[in-house]
């Protein structure tokens, strides 16, 4: 693994430093806007002192931040693949290049020694699991990985009170970060209320205490809304989510290409609103992550 020496040197320091998602760049958002949008969620952490680590694997290589060369190659080349955890192994013994899942992201972060980690939404239990047992490994993965996740919940393609339910059997603690409503993503509100809030990164920053008090190696996961006047028009969203699950289920979509193919479907049915409010979500969740490392690392020394 490859640990870019401005990251080593922060966690080594024990300042700032917040761990990026790479298959949101190759798979989650179009070209050309997954560039700069790659480009721009660093920019976010460099402004409030953190230091960025976007997560790769480069010719079976497994960097834990990128260059500019990198991000590009992440965000415009065709042959890099989606990567989650069982295919780390296959992709570095066959010096494969590849775009890290959630859980991918999480298990690389987290032996580099970085502590938080924000993307935009999680992978989770998709509708109709029940049948096809699609249950993304970013939850099994993330009940054995000590990181701090921010997400705005998950998206409203997938069964959302299933995928609760599964993060309370799996025990990763779930907090609302200034709310204890849950996040669809696009949507402020799932409907679904939570047991925890807190109100603020110190808040958060202490619970990330207390697990490791417990010698707890699971996630903490920080439920993250967008304020409910930048979030998607709920008709423009429940009409467009409707298309996309019936054109997946036509098309016979299945395995890892129902979350890239219902995403670019919805941004095209949308036409390119989503877009603006996923950037919108993968922002607002940089920030907030941002605040976290940041009370993180007061708290350290
Ligand atoms: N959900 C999103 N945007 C994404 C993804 C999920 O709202 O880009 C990506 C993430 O990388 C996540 C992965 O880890 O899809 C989950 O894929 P699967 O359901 O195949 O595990
Ligand atoms: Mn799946």
């Amino acid at each position: 693994m490859r640990i870019h020496p401005e990251v080593a040197a922060a966690c080594e320091a024990g300042r700032p430093v917040v761990a990026l998602e790479s298959t949101i760049i190759s798979h989650g958002l179009p070209r050309p806007r997954n560039l700069q949008a790659a480009r721009d969620f660093e920019e976010i952490l460099r402004k409030r002192d953190v230091v960025p680590a976007t997560i790769a694997l480069l010719d079976g290589e497994p960097h834990v931040g990128l260059d500019d060369a990198a991000l590009e190659r992440i965000a415009l080349d065709d042959s890099v693949v989606k990567v989650s955890v069982r295919d780390l192994p296959v992709a570095m013994a066959t010096g494969a290049s590849g775009a890290t899942t959630v859980a991918a992201t999480a298990f690389l972060a987290a032996r580099a020694g970085i502590r938080v980690f924000s993307t935009g939404g999680l992978g989770g239990v998709h509708r109709g699991a029940s049948a096809t047992f699609d249950e993304s490994a970013d939850l099994t993965t993330l009940a054995g990985t000590r990181i701090t996740v921010v997400s705005a919940g998950v998206k409203s393609i997938l069964d959302i009170p299933a995928t609760l339910e599964r993060l309370e059997t799996l025990s990763v603690t779930v907090l609302g970060y200034g709310t204890d409503q849950f996040p669809s993503f696009w949507l402020t509100e799932s409907g679904e209320t939570l047991d925890w809030a807190v109100p603020d990164a110190a808040a958060v920053a202490a619970v990330m205490a207390s697990n490791d008090a417990l010698g707890r190696e699971s996630a903490l996961l920080v439920a993250n809304p967008l304020p409910s006047d930048k979030q998607l028009d709920p008709r423009v969203h429940d009409e467009a989510l409707r298309q996309a699950l019936a054109e997946a289920e036509r098309d016979a979509i299945t395995g890892k290409d129902v979350s890239p193919y219902l995403l670019a479907r919805i941004v095209e049915l949308t036409h390119g609103s989503s877009l603006e409010v996923n950037l919108d979500i993968a922002a607002n969740n940089i920030t907030v992550g941002a605040e976290i490392a940041t009370a993180w690392s007061a708290r350290d020394r």
